[in-house]
């Protein structure tokens, strides 16, 4: 049953069903999600092209990234790089990372006259341009906006013409921001086009008995590579990374694994089980986040290729430095309360954690994209009382923190200054702030900037500090300024 909380619901009735405390006896009750955001609702989502070139396709090292649209969009997906890459590649060679894709993102430009008449000249010379300016990159993929979506440009055809001319891949994501509630159906889409155009092209230069893909792993400040780490360490190889510090030829040869391990289950579970489906290779769903969570997924993985034993020794030599810092974490949090606001899974994968690891009291959870099956997840994960929001607006958020006065809130860059506006830390949970953030060494990495945060003494000095008592409109007031 979902539950009145909010004033704002006497304006906007539609989000009434999009939020939803706790309750015993609730089990069959479903949260409405991945629809789209309610007109007029100050949404924190990102886009269908954002999804797609934002996360998928943009964390490849060696491709060049071409934005088929107004400058505008070119230029927001350009600054979005949150995932490092290393330069080496899967021959031995050195990729040059730091003159290309750090810095560069590719952009038609189109204007007015190209609306009227197409774009698809302009994409056409414009791959063939920047192939001239980087002409070491692996291959080329341009993604459709919402503009060119609606132009109707036809981008496969321009990207199977520049394939054979140029001699490399040139693949076309039809991704248009409208074409779907969120940057969830871009994930989808680029899951299927990567699929259909590039796995099963080439073949790894080596295979071993104990290769992996680690799949929806994109390396947010280093995540990947502790992952990454603790397999090579029990003996198994990282045969193609999807899509954090990727190599365009390594996603080619993905369907070569012999176990898939997908990690991020909202945006990407769906190329494991094309996989699957099509190659017979199996995928295991994977969670590292948090001590105990990232003990037993190592252990299953161990199973799997009978390496029991080396997976309880990179456990054991891991874990057992931490153990001792997060213990004094855990005393001092003990009792904090805490929103977890992520795009989507991180939000469901913290929650325990944060509540049995670090002592914390986990009062609301929220999602910008979540689908039903991770809404599920979040409602058996959270305790009674909690509030569960699909894709909180600012009002909404501003009247959460004002009422239930939490200790910190994880969240993304989007809500960050109205909590502080509001005199509540917020910690980035999407690129974090000194991450990375998974694994042993990453979940004390995030429990110390937790505590960090809670503590830092400018909260005191702020006169609207919601604790201990408030004047609502006063805040409201002082946050407009
Ligand atoms: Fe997967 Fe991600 Fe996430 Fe995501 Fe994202 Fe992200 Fe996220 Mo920000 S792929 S769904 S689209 S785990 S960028 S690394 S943190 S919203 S919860």
């Amino acid at each position: 049953m979902p539950h009145k909380l909010f004033d704002v619901d006497k304006e906007i009735p539609e989000r009434k069903e999009h939020v939803y405390v706790k309750h015993c006896n609730d089990v069959e009750d479903d949260i409405a999600c991945n629809t789209s955001t309610v007109p007029g609702c100050m949404t924190a989502r990102g886009c269908v092209y954002a999804g797609s070139k934002g996360v998928i396709g943009g964390a490849i090292k060696d491709v060049i990234q071409v934005v088929h649209s107004p400058c505008g969009c070119t230029t927001y997906g350009g600054g979005a790089k949150r995932y490092p890459s290393r330069p080496n590649m899967p021959d031995g060679s050195t990729f040059p990372i730091e003159n290309f894709n750090i810095k560069y993102v590719c952009g038609t430009d189109l204007k007015e006259s190209d609306v009227v008449f197409g774009g698809t000249k302009k994409l056409k010379q414009s791959i063939i341009d920047a192939n001239k300016e980087f002409p070491f990159a692996t291959s080329i993929y341009c993604y459709a906006t919402c503009t060119t979506g609606l132009i109707g440009d036809d981008m496969d055809a321009v990207a199977k013409e520049l394939t054979e001319e140029l001699g490399k891949d040139v693949v076309a994501f039809n991704t248009p921001g409208f074409a779907g509630p969120s940057q969830s159906k871009g994930h989808h889409i680029a899951n299927n086009t990567i699929f259909d155009r590039l796995v099963g092209t080439k073949e790894p230069p080596r295979t071993t008995e104990y290769d992996v893909c680690l799949i929806g792993e994109y390396n947010i400040d280093g995540d990947l590579w502790i992952i990454e780490k603790y397999l090579k360490e029990m003996g198994i190889n990282v045969l193609s990374r999807f899509t954090g510090d990727s190599s365009h030829d390594e996603i080619c040869w993905m369907h070569r694994s012999k176990l898939n391990l997908v990690r991020c289950q909202r945006s990407a579970t769906y190329i494991a089980e094309l996989i699957e489906e099509k190659y017979g290779t199996p995928f295991m769903k994977v969670d590292f986040f948090s001590v105990e969570y990232c003990a037993d997924n190592l252990r299953e993985i161990g199973k799997f290729f009978n390496l029991e034993e080396e997976a309880e020794k990179v456990i054991k030599k891991y874990l057992n430095p931490i153990k001792e810092e997060l213990a004094f974490y855990k005393e001092k949090l003990t009792g904090k309360k805490i929103y977890i606001f992520s795009g989507g899974p991180k939000s469901w994968h913290l929650s325990t954690p944060i509540e049995r690891e670090l002592g914390m009291d986990v009062t609301a959870v929220a999602s910008e994209f979540e689908h039903a099956d991770g809404f599920k997840k979040m409602k058996e994960r959270v305790k009674e009382g909690a509030t569960i929001v699909d894709d909180p607006n600012t009002p909404e958020i501003e009247e959460m923190i004002l009422n239930d006065k939490p200790d910190i809130i994880l969240a993304g860059i989007k809500e960050k200054y109205l909590a502080h506006k509001l005199g509540v830390p917020s910690l980035m949970i999407h690129s974090y702030e000194n991450g990375p953030y998974i694994g042993f060494e990453g979940f004390l990495n995030m429990a110390k900037d937790i505590y960090a945060y809670i503590n830092t003494p400018v909260w005191s000095l702020l006169e609207f500090n919601p604790k201990p008592e408030v004047n609502k409109e006063e805040i409201s007031s002082n946050a407009d300024i």
